[in-house]
């Protein structure tokens, strides 16, 4: 009868101790690393977070990959491609990045194809004119840069590391956006039109993928306090729009925000409220593009399915083999 207390008592002891470590760790600005101790809720925040990013790289591919059969020139077309493969290669690192705390790819494929599992907000709009590339650039990635450089000092070892690789070259997704603008901004007055009206659309959307305003974000606190994230949603999203007013000057475009003027006392950018029912509707699923991208990804996953057969199959043979060459080095070694 004392035993089981004792031993529960020990257990509970010992992951005092663990807890304690973590803490220090974390406190001392140090990396988790995938084979230490962590609380049961810091690797749900993480494969939480970390799997939504991955998801929101690969269906963030389908907006773009919409405009590579069409692009204007062969170079804007090999830009493009080259884009929309890095996105796959992001999406790549974090799947693995979040293998690492316990979940298996299976699950989180079979998640984003059952339309359970979120993915950023943003790629729930059309791609409807060319210059969304631009505009996709400039601001989505743009924003995707404010939000993932402080991402880069995550606390969590392996999801730090991946961002690290990632700002890198969303620093270039960013500018060849820009580029596309000005291309625009500098071209015919139907151009110049083209490129404001995707900026128009794209703005306040981009806004949104900080997430809800801090006093309606409930991780926000805990995932601070464990520096998974280092700044709030509205710190970020103001740092964004103190970057863009200089550069929409530059382009000559107008972000189309009637409210947005420099607050010299609070020495910010004032905006007008966002739209958060357009955001909790997408993020419900009622969003413009909700059902498309999730069903192609369901049929890109199905027509993949040969693929993963073959590879499976190969691999049980690949290993048969290895266990056979085993196998007879073994009765040699006997043998000799
Ligand atoms: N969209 O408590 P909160 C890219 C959810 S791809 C959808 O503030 P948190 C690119 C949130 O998940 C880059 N859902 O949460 C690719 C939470 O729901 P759950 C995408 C959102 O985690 C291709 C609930 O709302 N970037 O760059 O503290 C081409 C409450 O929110 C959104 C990332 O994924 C949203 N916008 O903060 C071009 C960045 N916002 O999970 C470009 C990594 C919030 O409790 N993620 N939600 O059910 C993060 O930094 C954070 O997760 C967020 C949200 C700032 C997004």
């Amino acid at each position: 009868m004392t035993a089981a207390p004792a031993t529960a008592d020990g257990a509970a002891a010992e992951e005092a101790e663990l807890q304690i470590e973590f803490d220090a760790l974390i406190a001392a600005d140090q990396r988790i690393e995938p084979r230490d101790w962590m609380p049961e809720a810091y690797r749900r925040t993480l494969i939480r977070q970390i799997s939504q990013h991955a998801h929101s790289e690969i269906i963030g591919m389908q907006p773009e990959g919409n405009w590579i059969t069409r692009a204007p020139s062969l170079k804007r077309k090999a830009i493009l491609m080259a884009k929309v493969q890095d996105e796959a290669g992001h999406g790549l690192y974090l799947y693995s990045a979040a293998q690492t705390l316990g979940i298996t790819r299976e699950e989180m494929t079979q998640q984003l194809i059952d339309g359970t599992a979120k993915y950023s907000s943003i790629f729930n709009y059309p791609t409807p004119t060319w210059a969304d590339m631009g505009a996709i650039g400039w601001l989505v990635d743009g924003a995707a840069i404010c939000n993932q450089v402080p991402l880069c000092r995550a606390s969590y070892g392996p999801y730090g590391r991946a961002m690290v690789r990632i700002c890198k070259e969303e620093s270039f997704h960013q500018r060849q956006g820009f580029e596309i603008l000005l291309a625009l901004m500098n071209g015919t007055e139907a151009q110049r039109a083209m490129a404001q009206e995707s900026v128009d659309r794209w703005y306040w959307p981009a806004l949104m993928m900080f997430g809800p305003p801090d006093d309606a974000s409930p991780n926000s606190a805990q995932s601070m306090a464990w520096k998974i994230k280092r700044f709030s949603n509205d710190e970020l999203r103001q740092r964004f729009v103190g970057m863009l007013v200089p550069q929409a000057e530059a382009l000559g475009v107008t972000l189309p925000d009637p409210g947005l003027a420099w607050n010299e006392a609070e020495g910010r950018y004032d905006m007008s409220e966002i739209d958060w029912t357009e955001f909790h509707e997408v993020l419900a699923g009622r969003g413009p593009m909700n059902a498309v991208r999730v069903q192609n990804r369901r049929d890109a996953h199905e027509r993949g399915a040969w693929v993963r057969e073959a590879a499976a199959a190969y691999a049980t043979k690949k290993a048969a083999q290895a266990a056979r060459a085993a196998d007879s080095a073994r009765s040699s070694e006997k043998a000799a």
